[in-house]
């Protein structure tokens, strides 16, 4: 799969994609993230991206001509299933979104600052708003940042058997169990005897009533089918 994003602080995408799993899918060839900077389409000498908004009101918005051109020209070596802007006014990203996008080949994920980004940009380009949740950022690169690695993990080869997606919170709208490592007691706290006693079916039982009772308590809403 390819990312491009666009933005006006490219600096603040340089290094969410060079550690970790993101960094391996990337090695792997599994994703391909370019960032681009907005000002490389900017509309005179001065690297004008933003104006005013019409009306009067503080705030600048990123403007039609640097942003149309931009698209256009990113697309005339991509074709893009989506077109995302990111935006606080946009659907909330779960997990359902993130393993949709997952599927598509070129994805160009656009990252609004200061107050936004002209209106007539959405209308004419835009396929997808997503919000990463309820409060405001000062840009949508953090956002952004998240969005991919949400997606990336989902990639087919990025995780291993012992990452795999699979048992996430949420894959099946249930929160994820409590886990435990060495040692088996730690100041007299005691790792569940059920996971010592080596029986698979057991400790699978045992996870996914963890898994119900944990969600019932913290998250009812997900049991109900709602988000
Ligand atoms: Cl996508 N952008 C901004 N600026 N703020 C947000 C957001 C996005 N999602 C939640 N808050």
């Amino acid at each position: 799969m390819k990312i491009d994003i666009l933005t006006v602080v490219p600096d603040l995408l340089a290094s969410p994609f060079s550690h970790s799993i993101m960094k391996r899918a990337q090695d792997k060839g599994l994703l391909h993230v370019q960032v681009h900077n907005l000002r490389q389409w900017a509309i005179n000498k001065q690297a004008q991206v933003d104006d005013y908004q019409y009306g009067g009101g503080a705030g600048m918005v990123l403007m039609c001509e640097p942003l149309a051109n931009a698209i256009e020209s990113l697309q005339t070596s991509t074709k893009y299933d989506a077109i995302i802007y990111m935006t606080p006014d946009g659907k909330t990203l779960n997990q359902q979104t993130a393993n949709q996008l997952s599927l598509q080949e070129n994805l160009l994920i656009i990252c609004g600052h200061y107050k936004g980004i002209d209106e007539r940009i959405r209308q004419r380009f835009i396929t997808h708003e997503i919000s990463i949740g309820d409060y405001v950022l000062s840009g949508g690169e953090l956002a952004a940042a998240v969005l991919v690695d949400a997606i990336g993990r989902l990639l087919p080869g990025v995780l291993n058997d012992e990452t795999s997606a699979l048992t996430d919170s949420f894959q099946d709208n249930l929160l994820a169990p409590p886990v435990y490592t060495r040692p088996a007691d730690f100041r007299g706290d005691k790792v569940p005897d059920i996971l010592l006693q080596g029986d698979p079916r057991k400790v699978e039982e045992w996870r996914y009533e963890q898994s119900l009772e944990r969600t019932k308590m913290r998250r009812p809403d997900l049991l109900k089918g709602e988000e």
